[in-house]
């Protein structure tokens, strides 16, 4: 195995450049435990009771951890995602694991979907962030060999976000499931989801055998997950046809500034590797997504989510608007009103980012993506106030994750006012991400 001395640091950032959560010795060493006891096979399950699969945006800032333990096992994880990209170019919410059935709804509800490595695979696809971490990873520690062909893949992936997944050319792509959003009972998808044509009843839930059901979505949304599912089977998941028909068609700010940055990261490490091509189409990609996004921001410069089918705007301040903090080019006006909002507004909590801004009706402080913190949205909320040179507001954030992790292990989310760690144990990306610094970028 290459060793951390052998990769080439001419370019990495400096020590002053990068941004740490502070955790002491014993917690980072706990943190690394937890990331090594996940992993399996080249990837990391993002908890072993709970979701024994590999997951999408979990493995991707998963890879981030893994940096801090052994760079080598962090270019894996990414091209063990890549594996499981899928004929069309996306890659998989879920990429399933064969030997492990304990985790509804598995792989039979998605009709034979595979990846090009062979693993089945699911239909939709979660936010895209991969390139955003195989940026970061290689800024660190450069890898030209591991990078460049997983630059291809990537643009293909993007290329299907902004292909079929863009019918009507908003240049943000539908999202056509709330699993896809990766918050899936956010209540922003409470109207949207509404609507869905329930086709099942018997549900053969596992996920509340490890959590408490008041931490879970309910069994109405488990319903209309498993009904969208449905459809898309009936139709061969055929994914241009869902993103202008289906039953559920969102515009998510978080997914779309997600994947407007992960471009701009594709485009900025192309250029580095000298692949001109994949970076002048990925730095179009990255503007296109970025003026739609300011397309859509109101007067006081907030993105909010879209409900396509009935063409309206849901109006709850959520982590989905907080993480268009990532765009590359948001306007002063956004960056503003995220920033007091993030750090000391209704989304800001003592543990972090909030999921749903406090003392709205539908927020629900432990239910799941309602209202508790997240450490995933926290970081990126950091990473990307560093990225547009708040450098004290990405302190802050890490050192609000800390004392999540402190008050409440490494738990799937945080209880918003007690930090009572909630969801699943020894959750992967909790980990990884207290872990993993935020960089800021030179001058
Ligand atoms: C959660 O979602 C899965 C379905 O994809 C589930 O509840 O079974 C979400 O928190 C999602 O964002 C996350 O990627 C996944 C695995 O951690 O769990």
């Amino acid at each position: 195995m290459k060793s951390v001395e052998a990769f080439d640091h001419t370019h990495t950032p400096p020590a002053a450049r990068l941004l740490w959560a502070p955790l002491d010795g014993a917690l980072r060493s706990d943190a690394q435990r937890v990331l090594v006891a996940n992993s399996c096979d080249g990837y990391t399950k993002p908890s072993l009771s709970q979701y024994p699969h590999q997951w999408n945006w979990d493995s991707a800032l998963n890879a981030l951890g893994w940096v801090e333990i052994s760079p080598e096992r962090a270019y894996l994880e990414l091209e063990r995602l890549a594996g499981a990209q899928s004929p069309s170019g996306y890659l998989p919410h879920i990429a399933f694991d064969a030997d492990s059935c304990d985790y509804f709804p598995g792989p039979e509800w998605w009709g034979r979907l595979k990846g090009a490595d062979g693993r089945a695979i699911s239909g939709i696809t979660q936010p895209p962030v991969a390139a955003t971490c195989l940026r970061l990873i290689f800024s660190r520690y450069p890898d030209p060999d591991r990078a460049r062909p997983l630059l291809e893949v990537f643009q293909r992936y993007h290329d299907f976000l902004l292909g079929p997944r863009n019918p009507q050319g908003r240049d943000e792509p539908v999202v056509i499931h709330p699993w896809e959003s990766g918050r899936d009972n956010s209540p922003e998808w409470d109207i949207p989801q509404a609507r869905v044509r329930l086709r099942v009843q018997q549900l053969d839930r596992r996920d509340r055998i490890h959590v408490a059901a008041a931490q879970r979505p309910t069994d109405r949304d488990y319903r209309i997950y498993l009904s969208l599912v449905m459809a898309g089977a009936e139709v061969g998941w055929d994914q241009r046809h869902l993103a202008c028909h289906g039953e559920f068609r969102v515009l998510d700010p978080g997914f779309s500034a997600i994947l407007a940055r992960a471009c701009h990261d594709l485009a900025e490490l192309a250029g580095r590797l000298g692949e001109r091509s994949i970076r002048r189409r990925a730095q179009e990609h990255a503007r296109r997504i970025s003026r739609a996004l300011a397309g859509r921001e109101d007067r006081d410069g907030v993105v909010w989510p879209h409900d396509l089918v009935s063409n309206q705007t849901q109006r709850v301040l959520q982590a989905g608007s907080a993480l268009t903090i990532l765009d590359p080019y948001a306007g002063k006006r956004r960056l503003q009103v995220l920033r007091r909002e993030i750090l000391c507004g209704s989304l800001q909590s003592a543990f972090g980012v909030r999921s749903t801004q406090a003392g709205h009706p539908r927020m629900d402080p432990q239910r799941y993506w309602r209202g508790p913190c997240w450490v995933n949205v926290t970081w990126l909320c950091a990473q990307g106030l560093a990225w547009h040179g708040d450098r004290a507001g990405a302190q802050l954030l890490l050192w609000r994750i800390a004392q999540a992790v402190r008050k409440g292990g490494w738990r799937e989310y945080f209880h918003p006012e007690t930090g009572e760690g909630l969801g699943a144990q020894q959750f992967s990306w909790t980990a990884a991400l207290a872990l993993a610094p935020v960089q800021v970028p030179g001058d």
